[in-house]
C-alpha cells in the first residue's frame, strides 16, 4: 500500500452548473487530501496532449471545444491508493449509466459533459500530475485528520 497522488479536473459544466463546492467535497469527506488546487484555462496543445487517446475519434472536436469553453479547476488529491480510490467514486465515462452515489452518476446525464476528469490509472495519474502542476504548486503538509482516516500500519 502507498500514498499516491492523482489528478482531478472540474470541468467547465460543473463550473456553469456551480457544483464546484459540492463536488470538492466529495473529495474531502472521503478523507483524499488536496495537495494542489488552481483554476485554468486550457489550451488546444494541453488538450491535444491530455486528450492523445482520443485524439483520432470524431468527437475529440466537440470535447476539446467544451473543455475551452470556461476555465477549469484542477486539483491534485493524495492517499492511500488514491487513484483507485478517486475513480471510483468517478463513476463510468456515460454518466448517465454512472451508479448512484459516485459523482457522475449523482450529478450528470452526458458522456462528456460529465463534471470531472480523473485519472484512470497510476501510470497515467504520474504523467497527468506533471502535466497540469508544476512541482512548487504541490504542497506537502501535515494532515490531523490522516489519524482517523487511516489505521497506524496504513500511515506508515
Ligand atoms: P474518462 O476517463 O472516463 O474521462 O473517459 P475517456 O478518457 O475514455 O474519455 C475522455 C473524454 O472523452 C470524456 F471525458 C468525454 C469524451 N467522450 C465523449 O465525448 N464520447 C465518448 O463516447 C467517449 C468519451
Amino acid at each position: 500500500m502507498r500514498m499516491e497522488r492523482t489528478l482531478v479536473l472540474i470541468k467547465p459544466d460543473a463550473l456553469q452548473r456551480g457544483l464546484v463546492g459540492k463536488i470538492i467535497t466529495r473529495f474531502e469527506e472521503k478523507g483524499l487530501k488536496m495537495v494542489g488546487c488552481k483554476m485554468m484555462s486550457l489550451d488546444e496543445a494541453l488538450l491535444r496532449e491530455h486528450y492523445a487517446h482520443i485524439a483520432d475519434k470524431p468527437f475529440f472536436p466537440g470535447v476539446s471545444q467544451f473543455m475551452k469553453s470556461s476555465p477549469v479547476l484542477a486539483m491534485c488529491f493524495e492517499g492511500l491508493e488514491a487513484v483507485e480510490a478517486v475513480r471510483l467514486i468517478t463513476g463510468v465515462t456515460k454518466a448517465r449509466q454512472a451508479d448512484g452515489g459516485t459523482i457522475r452518476g449523482d450529478f450528470a446525464m452526458s458522456v462528456s459533459c460529465n463534471v470531472i476528469h480523473t485519472s484512470d490509472s497510476l501510470e497515467t495519474a504520474e504523467k497527468e500530475v506533471p502535466r497540469f502542476f508544476k512541482a512548487d504548486e504541490l504542497h506537502e503538509y501535515y494532515k490531523s485528520e490522516y489519524e482517523h482516516v487511516y489505521n497506524e500500519e496504513e500511515r506508515e
